[in-house]
Parts: C-alpha cells; structure tokens; sequence
C-alpha cells in the first residue's frame, strides 16, 4: 500500500490533516493538493468536524509548488492545465475555519498555502518567505495579493523581490501570525485552537469567517452592512437562543449547531 500524501485523522470535533511528502519537504505537487481538496471538502461536509487543522513535518510545513514537476512546463502546460486553478483554488471555498500549524519552512506555495488557511499558529523554528524570484517566476498561488494584505506593502515587496526569508517572531510582529508557541507545541496548541472555535455554534462560526473574509473584499460600508445581515440572520438559529439563555442561567452553552 503507497502512503496517503495527506494524512487525515479526527480528535472530538476536529478535523487534522498533516501533509506527508518529507523527503520533498512537503513541495506541493498536484497530486497533494488533489488530495488535500478532497479532504477538506470531506471534513467540511461532515456534521461531526466544527474546524480543521492543517500541519507539516516539524522540518517544513511545505517548501513551495513542486519545482521538480513544474521545470520541464511550457506556457501551454500551465495555461491549458489553468496550474494553481482548479483544485489549487478550491481551497478558498472551504467554509469552515483551518488553523495552519507551521514548522519549518513555509516558502513560496507552502506560505501561500498557510495564508489561505484563516489562522496561522507558528512553532519558533518556522520560516516563512515568498522565493520564487529566485526561480524566475513570481508567486502565483496568492502570494502577491494575501502577504501585503496581511503583512503591508512593505514587507511583503522586501520579502517577494529579494526572497528572504521571515522568522516566527517577525511574522508575528508583522501580522502574518497569531501566535507563536515552541516547535514541540505547535500541532497541540492548533488542535487546542480548533477545539474552542468547533465548541462554539457552527453557523456562526461559519458566518464570523465569512464576514472577516469580506474585510478583505469590500469597502468598509459594504462589509458593515454584510455583518450586520449576518448578525440579524443568527437571530434565526437555535444555537442563538441557547447561547443567551445559557449566559443569562449562568451555565454552559450546549449548541446544536442550528
Ligand atoms: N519542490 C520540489 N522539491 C523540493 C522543494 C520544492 N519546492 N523544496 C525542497 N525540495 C526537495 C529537495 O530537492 C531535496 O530533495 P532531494 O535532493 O533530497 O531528492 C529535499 O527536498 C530536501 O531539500 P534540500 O536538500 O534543499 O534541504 P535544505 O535543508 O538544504 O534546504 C530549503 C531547504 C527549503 C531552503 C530548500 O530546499 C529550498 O530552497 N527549497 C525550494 C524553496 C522554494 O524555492 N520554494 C518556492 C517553490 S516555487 C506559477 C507561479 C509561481 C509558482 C508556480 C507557478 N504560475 C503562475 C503558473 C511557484 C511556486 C512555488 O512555490
């Protein structure tokens, strides 16, 4: 039996997925992508999975698009294969929260792939950096567009035009990440993280995510006006009742994720 590329595996409401290609330092061919689309699309389907978390090796998360594959392509290669589209893009419409947990390197579509995700949590060994200058290319995963939204326009030139790399403690001084903990921790401090968010009620946990996404995507007027629907439409869930009922009784809130 070959080993799964992505390892998928379940602890009480969360989904973990742990990238498993370490002779390559997880490079991201399209085959561990394929894979990892379909299990994310499996976790967000499932009823019993409230947020997933998604980890490397404690050598790399993952170390860029897989360089190997990509350098024979031509143009019509990537272009008729629409490369980085497809199941690379489907990675966005997943509507229920990942935390990235990054050790080691996250380059290039490792790191691109860690700003997809809605939080990243940093072991102190990590690496983040946007290299792919160096290989005569440009980002082409979202590089470009997510690191100067998340770490100004700034930084993120100095990082994609010289391909220098960032640590833990600069990314999280810039804003790249929420928090960071020893690499020995990383994966439990994830997995801690996503047991929180999926104790809480799904549809708003579903609907916080979508409405911080649309800060990315609208004018303030426009994602006001989004949250405050939002916020009306919870009005309608169960969980809604329970949650102030059970604030107002003084005990636990016990969701039913309706
Ligand atoms: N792809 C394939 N293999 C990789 C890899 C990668 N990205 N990164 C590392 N590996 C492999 C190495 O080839 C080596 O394999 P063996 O020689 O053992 O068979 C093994 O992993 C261990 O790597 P090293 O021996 O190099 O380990 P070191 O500790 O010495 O160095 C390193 C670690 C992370 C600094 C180094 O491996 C490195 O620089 N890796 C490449 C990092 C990088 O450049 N990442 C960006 C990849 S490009 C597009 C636009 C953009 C892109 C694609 C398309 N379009 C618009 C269509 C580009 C996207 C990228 O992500």
């Amino acid at each position: 039996m070959t080993e799964p590329l992505v390892k998928v595996s379940v602890q009480g409401r969360v989904g973990i997925l742990t990238l498993n290609r370490p002779k390559a330092l997880n490079a991201l061919s399209n085959e561990v992508i394929d894979e990892l689309a379909e299990a994310l699309r499996a976790f967000d389907a499932d009823e019993n999975i409230g947020a997933m978390v998604l980890a490397g090796n404690e050598r790399a998360f993952a170390a860029g698009a897989d360089i190997g594959a990509m350098q024979g392509w031509s143009y019509m290669d990537v272009y008729k294969q629409d490369y980085l589209g497809g199941n690379w893009e489907s990675l966005k419409r997943i509507r229920k929260p990942i935390i990235a947990a990054v050790s080691g390197y996250a380059l290039g579509g490792g790191c691109e792939l860690a700003m997809l995700c809605d939080i990243i949590i940093a072991a102190d060994n990590a690496k983040f950096g946007q290299p792919e200058i160096k290989l005569g290319v440009i980002p082409g995963f979202g590089g470009t567009q997510r690191l100067p939204r998340a770490v100004g326009k700034a930084k993120a030139m100095d990082l994609v035009l010289t391909a220098r790399m960032m640590d833990a403690e600069e990314a999280e001084r810039a804003g790249l990440v929420s928090r960071v903990v020893p690499a020995d921790r990383v994966i439990e401090e994830a997995i801690e993280a996503a047991t929180v968010i999926a104790s809480m009620s799904l549809p708003s946990v579903i609907m916080a995510k979508e409405c911080v996404n649309m800060a990315y995507e609208s004018g303030l007027d426009a994602g006001l006006m989004y949250e405050r629907r939002n916020f009306h439409a919870l009005f309608a869930t169960q969980d809604q009742k329970e949650g102030m009922a059970a604030f107002v009784e003084k005990r636990k809130a016990d969701f039913k994720h309706k």
